[in-house]
């Protein structure tokens, strides 16, 4: 309770503030995108890291103002990055179920995007199957409506989750994230080295570009090239950095 109260005061006062992780294209040997990863500078605690506030965040409804307040940033630091580096890579987001129920999502997006000016393929949103197969239906409407916005799509921690086949081809996704714990196992774990391979010819075959997510050693790398993943993210390039940190290896290695 202690810390629901700490985090309705969080809301208010804007204690958070945003990480990035970049993502690399192993063919182009170039960053080409970005996680954004919220943390929570607790005045007492120091800096909270997600998985200790957002279930809870998710429990208390307090994932709305957080979450909207995660979409204005992005889209305020990326409208920046427009105006000020020349060369800008897309940003991507998570979404919780709730922002996701009822499309609140749609609003702070589309108004996050035209009050920025900021390019709508510069957004990426990172949703989850468990998220989606709740209600499949309303999932393609609202996937669809974040289409026509041009904004890109990925499914995040793939293979963990509650997947339909039959609707991951309905969905209209740009890209996957093959879960980190497949990711962890290869090369030496043959049933990941299966799995990772066996998500990585399905989604060739559905034209979705893979990310290997939790990439941390230079064998994992080479396994997951040869299998045709494209893109890449993980401590073996960087761990999720401040924002400076993160405009300095842009400006190093777009
Ligand atoms: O940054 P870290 O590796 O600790 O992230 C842990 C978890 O928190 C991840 O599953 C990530 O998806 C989630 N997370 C991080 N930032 C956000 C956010 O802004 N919104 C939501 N809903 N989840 C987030
Ligand atoms: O669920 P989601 O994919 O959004 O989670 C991203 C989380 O993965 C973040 O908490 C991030 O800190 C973590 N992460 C990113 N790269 C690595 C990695 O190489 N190894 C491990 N163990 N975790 C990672
Ligand atoms: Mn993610
Ligand atoms: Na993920």
């Amino acid at each position: 309770l202690a810390l629901e109260n700490d985090l309705r005061q969080a809301v208010e006062a804007q204690q958070f503030v945003l990480y990035f992780q970049p993502r690399v294209d192993l063919a182009r040997g170039r960053i080409v995108g970005a996680e954004a990863l919220i943390r929570w500078h607790h005045p007492e605690k120091g800096l909270v890291p997600p998985a200790q506030f957002i279930p809870l965040a998710e429990e208390t409804g307090l994932i709305l103002p957080i979450g909207d307040w995660v979409i204005r940033t992005v889209c305020q630091q990326v409208a920046q990055w427009q105006r000020t580096e020349r060369h800008v890579v897309p940003i991507s987001l998570n979404l919780s179920a709730a922002q996701f129920k009822g499309g609140r999502v749609l609003d702070t997006l589309h108004q996050a995007i035209a009050q920025h000016a900021v390019k709508a393929k510069l957004i990426e949103l990172e949703l989850t199957e468990s998220l989606l197969m709740h209600d499949p239906q309303a999932a393609i409407s609202i996937l669809s409506a974040f289409r026509s916005m041009g904004v890109r799509l990925s499914l995040d921690d793939f293979g963990t989750g509650y997947s339909s086949l039959a609707y991951l081809s309905r969905f209209p996704f740009d890209f996957l994230k093959i879960d980190r714990a497949f990711v962890a196992g290869v090369p030496d774990n043959v049933e990941d080295g299966a799995i990772a391979k066996v998500i990585i010819a399905l989604a060739k075959q559905l034209n979705l570009r893979t990310v290997a997510e939790g990439v941390e050693t230079e064998e994992q790398l080479s396994f997951l090239h040869h299998l045709g993943c494209d893109e890449m993210q993980g401590y073996l390039f960087s761990k999720p950095v401040p924002v400076e940190q993160f405009e300095q290896m842009l400006r190093e290695h777009v």
